[in-house]
């Protein structure tokens, strides 16, 4: 027999787009149940994004789960970029007047669901089988199993925060919705280690041999990347292979500084740039990953996807508490033409910082010229950093 709830709106993925929605929301009084097919231990454990936006913090501050993140977070004013051993500083701050935040996906993860548990919130977390369905009716409903029931929660909106693998974005039928994408031909290789960070600020390589990127979680943990190939093997990455590669990418001045240790998460992560348009159909929005993909360089998916969520509550509120559905009716479109802006950014970062095996001699000579000209203008070097800072909502 299936039990059968009520909400106002359904959200399907409890990832950081979910459960700030959720948050968002109850803040206004707007009723949600949140679907996820994974457990709480499992989404708090994954380790992902590490750099926030002032915008993100902005938004996770105006949700009520700042407090942990004024308090742990590094504010970070710049990064480097090493281009073949040349290292040159983008000042975020004086370029912008803007800064970063670096703290853990994982982290504020924890922040929204301790706030959203202590709400008493309703969630249906290991659920299996979820489907949207009647997505064009005034009464779309998500069905899943849990716990060995069948539940189904009719609602007035569906939102599929469900990440890339998700069902809400497959549920748009395929005449209706477009997709767009670009397919890296390396990974990245990620290592998480008790050591304090090589530099105090993030500093992204390219080297003959590949990218690497040194980053951070706090002042005792670091975080660092290496482009590998596609098809290898973390077995074939023990810790030692991987600090020597990363000092030779990083070069011998900065390797002079790297304290290497025992890694205590090693995985590879594929780099894809992905749209889907639109991010509406009928009463399903999309938002975060459900709806497009960066590749990492720009560590802007976590931000994006709050950024969706920040436009998609905007929406949901004034449809509830003004009877106004002028937001509703744009969000597709408002959210996508920013989502192509760092969709852009994300793209030219990754082809300026890696090794392409296809790259000719000119392809090479052209990352080295857009090396040179950031570094050498001032009016370069700011776009990149109004970019990595986080582009206005609208
Ligand atoms: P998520 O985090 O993937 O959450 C989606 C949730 O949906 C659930 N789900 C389902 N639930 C029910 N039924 C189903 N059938 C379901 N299928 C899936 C999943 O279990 C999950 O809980 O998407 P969301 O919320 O849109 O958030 C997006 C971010 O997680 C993502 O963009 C970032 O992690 C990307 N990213 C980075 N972003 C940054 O802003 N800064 C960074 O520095 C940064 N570094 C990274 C990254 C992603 C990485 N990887 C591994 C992809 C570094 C890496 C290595
Ligand atoms: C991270 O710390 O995981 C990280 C930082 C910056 C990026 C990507 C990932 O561009």
């Amino acid at each position: 027999m299936t039990r059968t709830l009520r909400t106002q709106v359904a959200v399907i993925g409890a990832g950081p787009a979910g459960l700030l929605l959720s948050q968002l929301l109850a803040g206004a009084g707007i009723e949600t149940v949140v679907i996820d097919r994974k457990d709480r231990a499992y989404i708090e454990g994954r380790i992902r994004a590490g750099v926030l936006e002032q915008g993100t913090v902005d938004a996770l501050s105006e949700a009520g789960v700042g407090d942990r993140l004024h308090r742990e977070g590094l504010i970070h004013h710049g990064f480097d970029l090493c281009f073949d051993g040349d290292r040159h500083r983008i000042d975020l701050r004086g370029l912008t007047g803007k800064s970063v935040t670096v703290y853990g996906q994982t982290e504020v993860t924890k922040d929204l669901f301790e706030r959203r548990f202590a709400q008493a919130q309703q969630f249906f977390l290991g659920a299996s089988d979820t489907r949207p369905e009647g997505l064009k009716d005034t009464r779309p409903s998500v069905h899943f199993t849990h716990k060995g029931r069948q539940i189904a929660v009719e609602a007035d909106f569906i939102a599929g925060c469900d990440g890339f693998h998700g069902p809400s974005r497959q549920a748009i039928p395929p005449e209706v919705l477009r997709t767009f994408e670009r397919v890296y031909p390396f990974g990245w290789l990620g290592i998480m280690v008790e050591r304090p960070p090589v530099s105090h600020e993030l500093i992204y390589a390219n080297h003959a041999r590949g990218f690497a990127l040194a980053s951070m979680r706090s002042q005792t943990r670091s975080r660092y990347y290496l482009q590998c190939g596609m098809q290898e093997n973390i077995a074939d990455w023990p810790d030692e292979r991987f600090w020597e590669e990363l000092s030779l990418r990083l070069g011998s001045d900065t390797a002079a500084s790297l304290q290497t240790g025992a890694s205590f998460e090693k995985s590879i992560a594929p780099l894809r740039s992905f749209v889907a348009e639109p991010m509406r159909y009928g009463n399903l929005f999309l938002a975060g990953d459900a709806a497009h993909i960066v590749p990492p360089t720009g560590a802007k998916g976590l931000n994006l996807a709050v950024a969706d969520v920040r436009l998609l509550s905007r929406a949901l509120i004034a449809h509830y508490l003004d009877h106004n559905d002028h937001y509703i009716d744009t969000y597709s479109q408002a959210v996508l033409s920013r989502v192509w802006k760092v969709e852009r950014f994300s793209w030219q970062l990754s082809t300026l910082m890696h090794q392409f095996p296809e790259n000719s001699p000119f392809e090479q000579r052209m990352q080295r010229a857009e090396f040179d000209y950031i570094t050498g203008s001032e009016a370069a070097a700011r776009s990149i950093a109004e970019n990595y800072v986080g582009l206005p909502l609208e």
